[in-house]
């Protein structure tokens, strides 16, 4: 018994010595020292010894299984620190490598426009007012001085929800919502930006829907100079100093005199290219003074109030301050555009 526990040790100690892998050497530890292993056998029979050998093979079998058990417990440490190495040579870091960039992003070119032109006026004492962009035909239309069967209502052609609701065609009712709220009881300077809509079909200059900022400026004795000054002022703070202004007549059914700005040419200043169409001069804006009619329907007594009123297109006044061909980038959100407009 004494030289069958000495041979499983030195054969379980080869076995050890031999094994390359973790699954190896827990084959070995149960095939050697578990349950139904040779040493639990020895163990076992024990009973048929006699007195004197029984704790002599005990103390042997115990140290054999410690012998065994220290042997594989070492190789043990020896494998998992070859397949800590092993791991970690794969997983090797570049810590040179330059880093994955960090995608920021900005707001969108047409929300940084109204944004510039928004501080702008606010500068010259506007307050910013929004409304519903779904209009009752009333303050859409009626209480601009374009009561039905009025011929300018063709000139917009509108998405209509019901006979007396539609998509707002201009911001104006927010302007006409404000002075009804007041009712004559106070001056209004305020500008209103915000989507609007027109039953035009898209190509490069038109839109389904778009943008506008209107300004309105109601009190006594505002002149028609006064409207001269804000837009000279707004035109040159958003295009250059060294641009000049000039205004003509035009026609709005809600301003008498109505007029249109135009802006010098930066392109060519003023000789004449293709971007001012040889002119010199590039269409901006609209505005003129309000109708009397507008004053008087919204509770303003024209003989005691009167005001100027102008509309502007941001999408316009972007495309011609960063050379932007077509107004459709605006909406199709093609990353490649928006982002050139990013300033951080
Ligand atoms: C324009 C041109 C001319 C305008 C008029 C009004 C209101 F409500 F006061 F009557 N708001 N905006 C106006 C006048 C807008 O856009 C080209």
């Amino acid at each position: 018994m004494k030289e069958r526990l000495q041979e499983l040790q030195s054969e379980a100690l080869e076995k050890v010595e031999r094994s390359s892998t973790l699954s190896d050497l827990q084959e070995i530890r149960v095939a050697y020292l578990g349950k139904k292993g040779p040493i639990t056998e020895v163990l076992r029979g024990m009973g048929k010894l006699s007195k004197e050998e029984r704790p002599v093979i005990g103390d042997l079998a115990n140290k054999v299984r410690e012998a065994i058990t220290a042997e594989l417990d070492r190789k043990k440490t020896i494998l998992e620190k070859k397949a800590l190495e092993k791991k970690l040579e794969h997983e090797t870091i570049d810590v040179t490598l330059p880093g994955r960039p960090v995608q920021v992003g900005g707001p969108h070119l047409l929300t940084s426009i109204v944004e510039e032109i928004e501080d702008l006026f606010i500068g010259m004492g506007f307050e910013i007012r929004e409304g519903p962009e779904v209009e009752t035909d009333y303050y859409n239309f009626e209480a601009l001085n374009l009561p039905k069967g009025h011929p300018a209502r063709d000139m917009q052609d509108s998405f209509y929800i019901t006979e007396e609701l539609l998509l707002r065609t201009h911001t104006s009712p927010v302007q006409a919502r404000t002075m009804g709220e007041y009712q004559g009881s106070k001056p209004v300077k305020m500008i209103c930006p915000g989507k609007v809509y027109r039953r035009d079909t898209d190509d490069a200059t038109h839109s389904h829907q778009f943008t506008q900022v209107e300004g309105l400026y109601v009190d006594k004795n505002v002149r028609m100079s006064d409207l001269k000054g804000v837009l000279n002022r707004f035109a040159k703070q958003m295009f250059g100093e060294d641009r000049e202004i000039r205004l003509r007549p035009s026609f709005f059914p809600f301003t008498e005199p109505s007029v249109e700005m135009d802006i010098s040419c930066k392109v060519c200043s003023g000789v004449g290219c293709s971007v001012c169409k040889g002119t010199g001069w590039i269409e901006i804006l609209g505005g003129g003074m309000v109708h009397p009619r507008v004053l008087e329907l919204a509770g303003y007594d024209p003989k005691i109030y009167n005001g100027f009123a102008f509309g502007m297109g941001p999408e316009r006044i972007a495309m011609l301050k960063y050379g932007v061909d077509d107004i459709r980038h605006f909406y199709t959100n093609d990353i490649r555009f928006l982002k050139q407009y990013h300033k951080a």
